[in-house]
């Protein structure tokens, strides 16, 4: 398998798509000092974690495209109100379709994890013609990345079967998460108004 070849397409789908949500950060930033995106990542599934979740879905690695996330972008924002303008100004573009959503916010999974996923197709010009790319973006607030990220390098380290104890306090600090944002929304005018001040200052 060349993976170098295979890979290609996801990469440049991920580098254009970071340049053009990192455009549209600086674009709400130039207009106001309130930007709903906090910060752009974006990657390409480690070929390790490909071959795992192919194996684990037995799909031959040359139907790699119905795994949706091997190009994944993740938009983070201060605010769980912030999700959604940004899931609506995505729906408004027309240089990508949209072919599934799943709100994790509204309904979180078992485990806790919390955020919004959109599957979408972007296209990727090559020199030998498009190619459209299956692309993963995930929204979401600072706290749920935080424990997003914890939750997911533990997995890592118990390969996926945590001990009950660390599963309890996962799911204490999700509720933690959960109350964070809920208690930042309620001040978030007033996080505003501190932001526009600082902005005008410096
Ligand atoms: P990695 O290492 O981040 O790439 P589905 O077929 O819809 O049931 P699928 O395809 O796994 O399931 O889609 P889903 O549920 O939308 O999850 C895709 C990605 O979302 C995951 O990719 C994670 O990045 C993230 N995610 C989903 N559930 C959890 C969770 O419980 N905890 C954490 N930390 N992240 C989650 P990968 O391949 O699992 O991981």
């Amino acid at each position: 398998m060349d993976w170098g070849k295979t890979l290609a397409p996801y990469k440049q789908a991920v580098e254009e798509l970071k340049v053009k949500l990192k455009g549209i950060r600086a674009e709400y930033e130039r207009e106001s000092s309130n930007s709903p995106i906090e910060f752009v990542t974006g990657r390409v599934k480690p070929i390790p974690s490909i071959i795992e979740k192919a194996r684990e879905r037995q799909i031959p690695l040359e139907n790699l495209d119905t795994l949706q996330d091997i190009a994944g972008i993740r938009v983070v924002c201060q605010f769980v109100d912030d999700i959604y303008p940004i899931v609506e100004m995505l729906r408004k573009r027309n240089d990508f379709q949209i072919i599934e959503e799943k709100d994790y916010v509204f309904h979180k999974k078992d485990s806790g994890y919390r955020s919004y996923h959109m599957i979408i197709e972007y296209p990727v010009e090559t020199v030998t013609g498009r190619i459209i790319v299956i692309a993963e973006v995930q929204i979401r607030t600072l706290a749920m990345n935080f424990w997003a990220t914890n939750e997911h390098s533990l997995n890592y380290k118990y390969e996926g079967n945590l001990p009950s104890e660390v599963k309890l306090r996962l799911q204490k600090a999700a509720e933690a998460a959960f109350k964070l944002d809920e208690e930042m929304s309620k001040i978030r005018s007033e996080i505003h108004e501190a932001q526009r001040v600082f902005h005008r200052k410096s």
